[in-house]
């Protein structure tokens, strides 16, 4: 394919209700969308960066900034534009993977409509659909945690995620385990609040039995993490550490994970992911899907890749309602704790124009 021009749209859409990690409160989502223009159609992208670098480096403005004045430039001016073309083509330029992400997504998207693929199908999707978990966010009370955790689990959810950072961390989890018991399945997600001085604190969660504990050391500490997976029994998972194939070959080889929470944003791309995924399906290390409070459009290529046969852990694929009264696209509905898989050509989903319109905030077309 040609691209014959490169949309990058601002979306502002209000969350459900204040979501709180140990990084920081969001009230909204500032997303940004890319859509690539070809000579028969078009193409889809989501940039999972927050508003500000507090997850993990990038953020919103940095990556309108470098696809704007780097990337698209670099995908415009190749005679001949693939998915698989789009981290050869960008490689000049270091880091930045969300935005390379939202461009290599949009894409593929485009090329699958064109050809008439899924999402799923061409990533290897084994599924027509795939079981869902629940992010909760730090509260202010524990009572207002089980109420919440407790409607959750009314809607069908089939694990509860918890995020955790010092002084909200052994005593939520045991309100969880003690009002909904030890068949929930629980897991905690630190976003890096922890150091290894903390491994004490950390293994008095041990009793509770949780599934996992995602990201408690720093992004760069994979050492750190292999020592504390050393001193405490619940499994260590890595999320922000997890940049690439190659960087999850190593965390797995030291001994730094068991489990690995996989982004397409924060690796680069869905077909990066699709590496990790066969780098720890390789290994005999479980992966589940990972989320960045996407709109329809990212939720829908999550949930394609999510039914990848080593997904064997339920994922933070949750429904449009976890955080969206109105999604830009049809919604994700829970259905008996599980969302479908779209099987339509491409993301098997496109932006409803009046909805996108309404939340659009700022445009911009890059090409001819
Ligand atoms: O660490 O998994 C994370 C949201 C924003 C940034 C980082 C994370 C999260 C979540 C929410 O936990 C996942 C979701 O989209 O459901
Ligand atoms: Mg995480």
């Amino acid at each position: 394919m040609k691209l014959s021009g490169v949309e990058l749209l601002r979306v502002r859409m209000p969350l459900v209700a204040p979501f709180r990690t140990s990084f920081g409160t969001q009230d909204v989502r500032d997303v940004l969308l890319v859509r690539v223009v070809t000579a028969t159609g078009e193409g889809w992208g989501e940039c999972c960066a927050m508003a500000g670098p507090v997850y993990s480096s990038e953020y919103v403005d940095g990556a309108e900034h470098v696809l704007r004045n780097f990337l698209v430039p670099a995908l415009l001016a190749a005679d001949e534009v693939t998915a698989h073309k789009v981290a050869p083509l960008l490689a000049a330029y270091k880091g930045h993977r969300m935005a390379k992400a939202a461009l290599e997504m949009a894409v593929l998207d485009a090329e699958l409509r064109a050809s008439g693929q899924s999402f799923a199908t061409a990533l290897g999707s084994t599924r027509d659909s795939v079981p869902c978990g629940v992010s909760v966010g730090i509260m202010d009370s524990v009572p207002q945690l089980l109420d919440v955790v407790g409607g959750y689990l009314d809607e069908g959810y089939v694990r509860i995620k918890l995020k955790i950072e010092p002084g909200w961390d052994v005593a939520p989890v045991r309100a969880v385990r003690e009002r909904f018991g030890d068949g929930v399945l629980l897991q905690v997600d630190a976003n890096t609040a922890y150091t290894l001085a903390d491994a004490p604190l950390l293994a008095r969660l041990d009793p509770f039995g949780l599934l996992l504990i995602e990201q408690p050391l720093a992004e760069e500490d994979v050492l750190g993490h292999a020592e504390l997976a050393r001193r405490i029994r619940t499994p260590v998972c890595l999320d922000e550490s997890i940049v690439s194939a190659r960087s999850a070959a190593d965390a797995i080889r030291l001994g730094a994970c068991a489990i690995v929470n996989i982004k397409p944003g924060r690796v680069g791309g869905y077909l990066e992911a699709r590496r990790v995924h066969d780098v720890c399906a390789a290994h005999g290390i479980p992966v589940w899907c990972g989320g960045m409070i996407e709109t329809g459009l990212g939720r829908a290529a999550n949930v394609a890749l999510a039914s990848l046969p080593g997904f064997t852990l339920p994922g933070d694929t949750s429904a449009s309602d976890r955080f969206y009264r109105t999604d830009i696209t049809e919604p994700f509905v829970l259905k008996d704790g599980h969302l479908p898989v779209p099987t339509g050509p491409g993301l098997g989903v496109a932006p409803v124009p009046g909805l996108l319109a309404a939340v659009t905030t700022a445009k911009a077309w890059l090409g001819s």
